[in-house]
Formats: structure tokens, sequence, C-alpha cells
């Protein structure tokens, strides 16, 4: 087998004044939170593509960037994307989910009904790729890291999203094998995130629950 070939090395520029810069995207980040109540105002497709560009931006195992941004806007797709992940969740709700599990959601005050899957004007779903895409001769390589590569890129995602001005949450219907289907992916593409984009409905409210101390999540040694 044949290593890759050395590719070429540019110069890299850092940030000037990394506290500062630390200081203002943590004021930035912080005001974020998971909003369930949307409006159909609408989000050009320009903001869209910009923040799928920052998630684009992730690092990612060999470079193998193991994913794809569906973002969908058709009302078609979004209602047949509704309907099937409430009927996941109304099983979840009903029947999958441990008496801990709901006790533990209690606080967000989630249901199975997602009328936000209908109302956000765009909803991205992120798939992770299992193998490369294939190339011209149909042939397919391996991602490494494929779930911590994706989870980095949703994050980057989320954070563009905010700071946009725009509101998004992380929905995992379980299983969401379904999206492939509605979405028409081939089978090296997993869903592994769907979320809605787009302004907060007027009066929207978010749980009042609170994130842990600095000191709880840090130790410096
Ligand atoms: N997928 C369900 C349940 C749910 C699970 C977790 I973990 C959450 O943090 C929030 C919700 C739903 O979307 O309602």
């Amino acid at each position: 087998m044949c290593p890759s070939p050395q590719v070429p090395f540019v110069p890299f520029t850092p940030a000037l004044s990394p506290e500062s810069a630390a200081r203002a995207f943590y004021e930035t980040v912080r005001h974020r939170r998971s909003v369930r109540f949307f409006s159909d105002a609408p989000v050009s497709e320009g903001t869209i593509r910009l923040c799928i560009a920052a998630a684009g931006s992730a690092p990612s195992g060999a470079n193998k960037q193991p994913w794809r941004f569906v973002a969908v806007r058709d009302p078609a797709l979004k209602r047949a994307i509704r309907l099937a992940a409430e009927a996941e969740e109304r099983e979840f709700y009903e029947r999958r989910a441990t008496p801990e599990w709901l006790a533990d959601l209690a606080p967000l005050g989630t249901d199975p009904d997602k009328p936000f899957l209908e109302i956000a004007p765009w909803l991205i779903v992120v798939f992770k790729l299992v193998k490369t895409d294939p190339d011209e001769t149909g042939k397919q390589g391996k991602t490494y890291y494929a779930d911590e590569s994706v989870g980095i890129a949703a994050g980057l995602l989320i954070a563009a999203i905010h700071h946009a001005g725009l509101v998004t949450l992380t929905h995992t219907p379980s299983p969401m094998s379904f999206l492939s289907t509605v979405l028409g992916r081939p089978a090296h593409e997993r869903p592994f995130l769907l979320l809605p984009v787009g302004h907060p409905g007027e009066g929207a409210t978010v749980p009042d629950i609170h994130r842990k101390s600095l000191e709880e999540i840090m130790l410096v040694r």
C-alpha cells in the first residue's frame, strides 16, 4: 500500500490578544439556549450556507471531513420529517423511555409534539459518513473518529447559528433512520443530529435551568 503524498505546509497566523478574544467569544456563547419555540420568519439560504461552512471548518480524523449537511426548507419534506419524528417520539415517551429518563427530562418540559419541525424555516440534518464518498471509480475509503469529528462540526454549527442571532436545538429522534429514507441519502451516511433553525417565536421561553460553574467542570494541575 502506498502512503499518501506529503502536502505542502503554509504559514499559520494565530489571533492577537487571546484573553480578550476568549472573553468576547464566551460572552457570545454563554447566552446560547436550546429554544423549542420558533417563528416562521424566513432566514436566507446565504445565512444557512455560511453557518454550514463554519461547521465544515471543523477538525476531523485524517481530514476526512466525514459529514454531510442537508438543509431542508421544502414544506412537504419538513412535514414528512415531523410526522415520522413524532411517531418515534410517541413510542419513546409512551413505551421506550425509563421512568428515570422521563424524570430527568421533566424540567425541560418536552413532549412528543414537535411543531418546530414544520414551523422553523430550515431543518439542518447532519449526517455522519461511515465511509468516504465514492471516488470516480466508485471506491470508498475509511473515515476515522467519525463521531468525534461530526460532534465537533455540530458544535461549531450550533455556535455559528447562535452567533448569527438565530436559534436551534439538538433534536435526536431515536431511531433516526427515517431521515435517510425521507431525504434519500445513501447507506454510508448515517443520521446524526437534526437542527431546526430560525428566529425565536414571539414570547419564546426557555426552562430556568443553569450551567455548572467553571469550578465544577474544570481542574488545573
Ligand atoms: N428525543 C426526545 C427526548 C429527549 C431526550 C433528551 I436526552 C433530551 O435532552 C431532550 C429530549 C425529544 O426530543 O423530546
